[in-house]
């Protein structure tokens, strides 16, 4: 059963308590510096230059707080989550209101300045490898963990998808009917997500037997194949191989006879992994060679089917992609099949186009190779069709410009050759497939694993590239930042300011008040070497600068992710270091802990309200929402629900909403006209007050 809401303790309470600080040092504890120190001169860097209070602990500690903040506390966490929720549960709303109240005017002017992290309450049974995330359009979050990087639960066909609510607490398991580890998502614009490819097969470090992958040709007009898993391929030595997956081959196209050109028999092909039957060195093929497949009957048949075979190896094998795509039903809390897509894919990016189409790139294949073709979902007809070809590492960080294209900042997670061809950032035109390079970043060899944003608002056309780290699992990692304006007549980079220390896997999350939260990541690979930061810090689109929050309570790395919820307060959660341990000698464990940040806008008193407004509003029409109160609204913004993987969250944005006053409590809004800047979705609006104090969301679907 799911822990009221009131159960939930904060950080400081339960397993992960930090140890006390001196009494005297509340303020300056751990890592963050004092808070009048000036913003890059942050005290103790972790590393032996450490102030007397313990490092890595929040600022705070439990021991300072009363026993009277202490019962305060936990209501007041729950009613900054609950919001609009406590007015429709009168007899908890009157309570808590009383509790907020008495909060208020007790309140430190801590949290007001760095904010406050709290840690949920998660069952044992509910606890589940959050590398997919995503909010839905009802306020709950999808969290999505298929196998969730555990070989056992792959081959047990165990794969977990947790559905949670982070107001209520309530909190359920759902059916995962595929292995959805390493896919793709994203919100269509109805709401439902799109969940595309997945793992079909775990990487093997140190195979037994030799495996390869063979393209399966048909040339025969009159037939397709359907071939199941484990048909043999056989060799010119007499080798027998078996398929990893079943197969199935379209008939070839005849293509009729033209001017200048006879007829002809186009052939058809698909490619499949498969595995040598013996153990050994005995199976090994080194070269490229044509498979008889075993059962076909007559003489003519081995001329009409056949396998074209990579050289087999008993080298390491990949991950392998599947084709698998579903959508997760908001409505139904359920996964329903929907067509597969033409390639299989494992680490792709998914990036809605200004009308709605979901574009699909890059992702291994299910030979475990990086696939450069993409192709284009309807969610109107559901079907796939194919796009132009490009070379992209698997989760490229492309994002929808004004005008149609998408931009690869370079940001990326896995896999992929480490070319420039490859790596460079730049605008591609989904049209044409044209790609038009734009050079220039800083640090251009350590972007895999580092952050991108579309900073807010979307209209300044400015994207952010921060940390990262070298291809695989080199040991370099960078604290650069670099901005570019894409929509500049000569796009090019200019170095922001630094993060605190060398990040991979920095997580980022736009806040309502135009302001981006930075937390986490490690400076080494999955976290070798205890390299996990809690550093938390806000960038500032209005300045250029960073200011340093409360430090996170939980380290996290590769496989991790962070959200808006409506309430304006910032959802943490996963973290897969390689190694449990500083001497990488114990295995790893996945951080199942899931953490609400409170930004400093939420304790800076009385917060605007959006009362009314239409639900579904259209791209250059103007309406009149009712808003109190409505003179003090400085900006409002549109922000698409956060669907992050793998520091990558390409729909991430925020959208300024045009207004005029209409009255004392109304304001008359105008859409923007460019669906390229606000592609069909539902959106969070935002009201930001004059001291950038966000209400909480209002829900409004634009088509
Ligand atoms: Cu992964």
């Amino acid at each position: 059963m799911p822990a009221p809401p009131g159960d939930r303790p904060r950080s400081g309470s339960g397993p992960r308590k930090p140890p006390p600080a001196p009494p005297d040092n509340r303020r300056e504890s751990g890592r963050g510096k004092p808070p009048s120190a000036p913003p890059d001169n942050r005290r103790g860097s972790g590393r032996g230059k450490l102030p007397p209070a313990r490092p890595g602990d929040r600022p705070r500690s439990g021991r300072r707080r009363s026993a009277f903040r202490r019962v305060l506390a936990i209501p007041v966490a729950v009613l900054a989550t609950c919001g609009v929720l406590a007015i429709n549960v009168p007899t908890v709303g009157a309570t808590v209101a009383g509790w907020y109240h008495e909060y208020q005017v007790t309140r430190p002017a801590y949290e007001a300045r760095y904010g406050l992290w709290t840690k949920l309450d998660i069952p044992v049974n509910y606890r589940v490898n959050g590398i997919h995330s995503t909010l839905l359009y009802n306020g709950d979050v999808l969290i999505m963990a298929g196998s969730g990087n555990n070989q056992a639960f792959f081959n047990a066909r165990t794969f977990k998808t947790l559905l949670l609510n982070p107001v209520t607490m309530q909190m359920r398991l759902i059916h995962t009917p595929w292995d959805l580890f390493c896919a793709g998502h994203i919100e269509l614009p109805d709401g439902n997500i799109l969940v595309a490819g997945g793992t079909a097969r775990y990487e093997n470090l140190k195979p037994t037997h030799a495996g390869g992958a063979i393209t399966v040709v048909n040339k025969d007009a009159g037939q397709a194949w359907n071939l199941p898993k484990g048909t043999i391929f056989t060799a010119p030595d007499g080798a027998k191989f078996a398929s990893a997956f079943p197969l199935r081959i379209p008939r070839a196209r005849k293509v009729p006879a033209a001017a200048g050109r006879n007829a002809s028999v186009l052939a058809s092909e698909q490619n499949v992994w498969v595995d040598a039957v013996r153990k050994g060195r005995s199976s090994l093929q080194p070269t490229v060679a044509q498979y008889q497949v075993q059962g076909l009957i007559g003489p003519q048949a081995s001329k009409l089917l056949y396998g074209i075979g990579t050289p087999m190896t008993l080298q390491k094998q990949n991950y392998q992609g599947t084709r698998d795509a579903y959508i997760f039903d908001v409505r139904t809390s359920s996964f329903v099949k929907v067509n597969s897509m033409n390639y299989a894919r494992w680490y792709p990016t998914l990036a809605e186009m200004g009308n709605g189409m979901v574009m699909a790139m890059s992702g291994l294949n299910g030979q475990g190779q990086v696939t450069m073709n993409s192709e284009m979902f309807s969610p109107r007809k559901g079907t796939w069709t194919q796009g132009p070809a490009h070379g992209f590492p698997t989760y490229p960080a492309t994002f929808l410009t004004e005008n149609g294209q998408l931009f690869f900042t370079g940001s990326s997670a896995g896999y992929g050759p480490s070319t420039p061809a490859w790596r460079t950032p730049g605008f591609w035109n989904v049209k044409t497939g044209a790609f038009r390079p734009v050079p220039g970043i800083p640090d251009p060899k350590n972007l895999e694993t580092s952050a991108s944003v579309l900073l807010p608002p979307a209209q300044r056309q400015t994207l952010m590239v921060m940390g990262g780290g070298g291809v695989g699992q080199r040991q370099t990692s960078t604290a650069r930042t670099a901005l570019i304006d894409i929509a500049a007549p000569d796009p090019h980079w200019v170095r922001g300011p630094d993060l605190a220390q060398p990040t991979r896997y920095p997580i980022t999350v736009l806040l309502p008040d135009d302001d981006v939260l930075v937390t986490g990541g490690s400076r080494y690979y999955r976290g070798m070497h205890g390299s996990d930061n809690r550093d938390t810090r806000i960038y500032h689109v209005a300045t250029n600068s960073f200011t340093w929050a409360a430090n996170s309570i939980t380290g996290r790395d590769y496989h991790s992710g962070g959200l808006l919820l409506p309430n304006g307060s910032v959802l943490t959660l996963g973290g897969n270091p390689l190694y449990g341990n500083k001497q990488d000698t114990t295995p790893q464990t996945f951080n199942q802990e899931i953490d609400v940040y409170f930004p400093p806008y939420m304790f800076h008193g009385a917060r605007p309200r959006i009362i009314a407004a239409p639900r579904v509003m259209r791209l250059r029409h103007s309406y009149v929402i009712r808003v109190s109160p409505a003179p003090g609204i400085r900006y409002l913004r549109l922000m698409r629900p956060d669907n992050p993987t793998h520091v990558t969250d390409v729909n991430e944005r925020s959208i300024a909403v045009s207004f005029t006053q209409d009255g004392p409590d109304s304001l008359k809004v105008t859409l923007p006209p460019n669906p390229n800047l606000v592609p069909p979705s539902y959106y969070m609006l935002f009201a930001v007050n004059q001291r950038g104090v966000p209400s909480t969301a209002y829900w409004v679907r634009v088509p």
